[in-house]
């Protein structure tokens, strides 16, 4: 499937007949695995798509504090709430990269953050459910860190430099995330009945959505037959898609819980499971702002940037004090 999509973006490279001799170097440079880096040449097309997709990950980091944000103060025991915490810090300084990333590119971090709070820009589609109890904190962890690392793994390998070296560690942050979440599910599935049945109705919740994690279905993919020609992606999204499903499979039957899926089955000729059909309207209508918690996430965002106005008031004022304090420079 891959093969197939760089296939695409070559002919619709060839079918714009028109390529410079500038773009047709730059092209070569990635064919050869050579990375960009910030101050090369790059076509705008390239800047525009990684603009897009790394902006688009740093706001997924930051609204991602949110659903987990909900339970710091009601997690079981001490060391729970430690390692939330610990976690969500992580995500925040996960944002923080990547927003150092995009500006490598020519872009504003206050553009970035105008385009999260007016809603122009998009997040992970994950962000919009709610948790609604303790165990939705261990699915975050099992399912969604898990789809990120198996989306976030290839990116170490992606063209652009910043962006491919900023994953190296972020990748490692979310495979201690991913075990933790499944730690917490562990502890609830071989407790009481009732905590079992938490983690089975937060798996119930949780599935589709985390597998909607990985973009629409190949053939609706706009953009990713010129993001694999510009090696920004190494795997199609339902590539990635059926890693995570046979990841899961095995890791939900050791926590004896069921996924939701009666169409899923083993099959042996493809070596892979077959899984049922995603509900594809459930995905665009959150995309257009339309899922259950959108409207919350947009509002908590623009509230904390509001309350903080205080504070980046205070950090300039005391900046400009110092900037007018230093004695110029000697000739
Ligand atoms: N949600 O042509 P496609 C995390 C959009 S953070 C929303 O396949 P592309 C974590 C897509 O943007 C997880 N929108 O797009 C944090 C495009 O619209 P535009 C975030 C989605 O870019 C805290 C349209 O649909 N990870 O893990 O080739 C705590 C068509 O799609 C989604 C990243 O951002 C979605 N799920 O592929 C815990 C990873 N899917 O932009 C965990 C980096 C698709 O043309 N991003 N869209 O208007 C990527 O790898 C790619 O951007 C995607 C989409 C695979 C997500």
């Amino acid at each position: 499937m891959y093969a197939q999509m760089v296939e695409t973006g070559a002919a619709r490279l060839r079918a714009a007949g028109e390529l410079s001799e500038q773009e047709h170097a730059f092209q070569a440079r990635i064919d050869a695995g050579v990375k960009i880096e910030p101050k090369d040449w790059m076509t705008e097309g390239y800047r525009k798509t990684l603009i897009r997709q790394i902006s688009q990950h740093a706001h997924s980091e930051i609204v991602g504090q949110l659903p987990e944000g909900n339970w710091v103060t009601r997690a079981p025991t001490l060391k729970r709430k430690t390692i939330l915490l610990a976690k969500i810090q992580d995500e925040a300084g996960h944002g923080l990269y990547l927003y150092s990333a995009a500006e490598t590119l020519g872009i504003s971090r206050d553009q970035m953050t105008t385009d999260l709070l007016s809603g122009k820009a998009k997040y992970s589609s994950i962000f919009n459910y709610p948790t609604l109890t303790w165990a939705d904190v261990g699915m975050i962890g099992w399912l969604v860190d898990g789809a990120a690392i198996i989306n976030q793994i290839p990116l170490c390998r992606c063209s652009y430099g910043p962006y491919a070296r900023a994953m190296i560690r972020v990748c490692k942050e979310e495979a201690f995330h991913a075990r933790q979440g499944y730690d917490l599910l562990m502890s609830l599935c071989k407790g009481t009945v009732e905590q079992k049945e938490m983690a089975q109705d937060a798996l119930n919740r949780w599935w589709w959505p985390a597998l909607m994690m990985f973009g629409p279905p190949d053939q609706e993919s706009v953009n990713s037959a010129q993001s694999a020609q510009w090696k920004i992606k190494l795997f199609s999204n339902d590539e990635l898609r059926q890693r995570m499903v046979d990841q899961c499979v095995p890791q939900a039957e050791y926590l004896g819980l069921t996924i939701p899926d009666p169409d899923l089955k083993w099959n042996a000729e493809r070596g892979h499971y077959d899984f049922g059909a995603i509900d594809w309207s459930e995905f665009y209508a959150v995309l257009k702002g339309n899922g259950p918690c959108n409207r919350e996430r947009l509002a908590v965002r623009n509230k904390a940037w509001d309350d903080g106005a205080w504070f980046r008031e205070g950090m300039q004022a005391n900046a400009d004090k110092h900037l007018k304090r230093r004695p110029p420079k000697a000739a």
